[in-house]
């Protein structure tokens, strides 16, 4: 099934001049960036963005992180996006993902991440308008 997804890549990994290497996982898998976008997060915007963990001890944290630095968020479309591109992120907690995903091989942070990705149609749907539908 044709589906479309949300990747963001984060502050850390644009600081680490890793924007391209990150976007020609997905393009060479065989998905299609349909649209880019750079911008800095405002911090509500990036309230929005994760509102599904304003009662995590964390939230604090990754609305600074996420709204700190320019970030490079794709809309990428192929075969089952949603589940894929998270597959080929890995695990949240960096230094305990897999080698050859993105986070196994660029990162060991859990804030501090390198990348997001859309966990379901729903998230995809919400985070996509808090960063497309804006004119940050
Ligand atoms: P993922 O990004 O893999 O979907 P989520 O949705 O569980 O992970 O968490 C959203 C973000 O919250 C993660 N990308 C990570 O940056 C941060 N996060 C998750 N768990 C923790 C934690 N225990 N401590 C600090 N930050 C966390």
């Amino acid at each position: 099934m044709v589906e479309q997804t949300l990747i963001i890549v984060k502050p850390d990994a644009v600081k680490r001049n890793l924007i391209g290497k990150i976007l020609t996982r997905f393009e060479e898998k065989g998905f299609v960036i349909k649209n880019i976008k750079s911008l800095n997060l405002t911090s509500e915007q990036a309230r929005e963005f994760y509102s599904a963990h304003k009662e995590k001890p964390f939230f604090e944290e990754l609305v600074s992180f996420i709204s700190s630095h320019m970030v490079v968020a794709c809309i990428l479309e192929g075969s089952n996006a949603i589940s894929t591109v998270r597959l080929l992120i890995g695990s949240t907690t960096s230094y305990q993902a897999s080698p050859g995903t993105i986070r196994g091989d660029y990162g060991l942070g859990i804030t501090e991440n390198i990348i997001h990705a859309s966990d379901s149609y729903e998230s995809f749907i919400k985070e996509s308008g808090v960063i497309f539908d804006s004119n940050t």
